[in-house]
């Protein structure tokens, strides 16, 4: 069976170990299975920081599926240190708000080495998932640069409107400037990874992790080419919904779908994706919403299953209810 995620950082990349447990994969790393999980993630967290290329999304899904995510945080390495950060800092380097560890270094330097000599992002990732085996293919939304960035007040003149990449809204600012608008900065010259669209037409599944509607998945949707490969696929579509109880499970989603004018629950997030059958923008066949939550989606299957995903065990059994809404058979 081959199923393909479409996935942001820390929720779709807890999301994937319940994929890989329902198709009988181990969690982490590689397992041999006949089936193929996928994963398109967004990159419109990427930045240059340090003159170094971070990938926030990719990294966490990499090290998340190998082994070596630090659980607590849900970005960067287990046992990580910071000596580099703190040499950074006794120069006033800027910026100091966004931390880089001494493991995680290393990721970056390859990544920004391989770049500069003329490797496009599918092929540092799969360069690095070599090491890191993760077990799912693992291909970044896009390999050109697309950056998300986030219209706010300026802290500093008010009265002005100024434009912040994403990871200073979300890291430095904590999500608390409140988004005029969320942009995409260079998606509408952007064209899908090799092997995207691909693996999006020759899907059995095609599922959107729990991960932010707005610039998780959002993002990847805004890639030319993307939203009408989903629309075409032969595969079921369905969406795990990130918002339990009118809340998102983690992260600022309610910021940033405040900021798109949709609210926060799981019925308007799933109108917001829409119905594949019934519209002609739609992309969902299928909607995975909290128990106890009474939503309805004009032209979408819903329906009700535990969503926390407090071990792999309830996220499995997530995925093989996305899986079952899709239309494939478990064995
Ligand atoms: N998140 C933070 O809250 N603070 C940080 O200092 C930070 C550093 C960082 C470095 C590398 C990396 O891959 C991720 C990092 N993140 C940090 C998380 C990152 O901002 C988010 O995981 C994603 O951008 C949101 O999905």
């Amino acid at each position: 069976m081959k199923v393909v995620v479409v996935v942001g950082g820390v929720g779709g990349a807890r999301f994937l170990l319940g994929v890989k447990a329902a198709l009988g994969l181990p969690p982490i790393g590689e397992g041999s299975s006949p089936h193929e999980i996928t994963a398109v993630v967004n990159t419109g967290d990427d930045v240059w920081m340090h003159g170094l290329r971070i990938a926030p999304d990719l990294d966490t899904c990499m090290y998340t599926l190998g082994g070596g995510i630090d659980t607590e945080r849900g970005w960067g390495h287990k046992g990580e240190t910071w000596v580099v950060k703190e040499e950074l800092a006794a120069y006033d380097a800027e910026p100091s708000w966004f931390g880089l560890g001494d493991k995680d270094i290393a990721t970056h330097l390859i990544r920004s080495q391989m770049l500069r000599a003329g490797y496009p992002l599918s092929a540092v990732t799969e360069a690095l998932c070599a090491r890191w085996k993760p077990g799912v293919k693992l291909l970044p939304m896009t390999d050109d640069r697309v950056e998300t960035h986030v219209v706010v007040d300026d802290p500093d003149n008010p009265e002005q409107r100024k434009a912040l990449h994403f990871q200073e809204w979300w890291v430095r600012y904590r999500a608390s400037l409140p988004a005029h608008s969320i942009v995409p900065v260079g998606a509408e010259e952007a064209t899908p990874a090799p092997g995207v669209l691909d693996a999006i037409a020759e899907a059995d599944a095609v599922l959107f992790a729990p991960s932010n509607p707005v610039v998780s998945v959002g993002t990847v949707l805004s890639v030319p080419g993307v939203r009408e490969a989903l629309r075409k696929t032969a595969a079921g579509v369905v969406g795990v919904s990130p918002i339990i109880g009118g809340k998102p499970v983690r992260g600022m989603a309610d910021e940033c779908l405040t900021a798109i004018g949709v609210e926060t629950s799981a019925e308007a997030v799933g109108v917001h994706y829409g119905s594949r059958q019934t519209s002609d923008t739609g992309l969902l066949d299928g909607w995975l919403v909290a128990p106890g939550e009474t939503v309805h989606v004009p032209g979408v299957a819903v329906r009700a299953v535990p969503l926390l995903m407090s071990d792999v065990d309830a996220t499995a059994a997530m995925a093989r209810a996305a899986l079952e809404l899709s239309g494939v058979e478990l064995d």
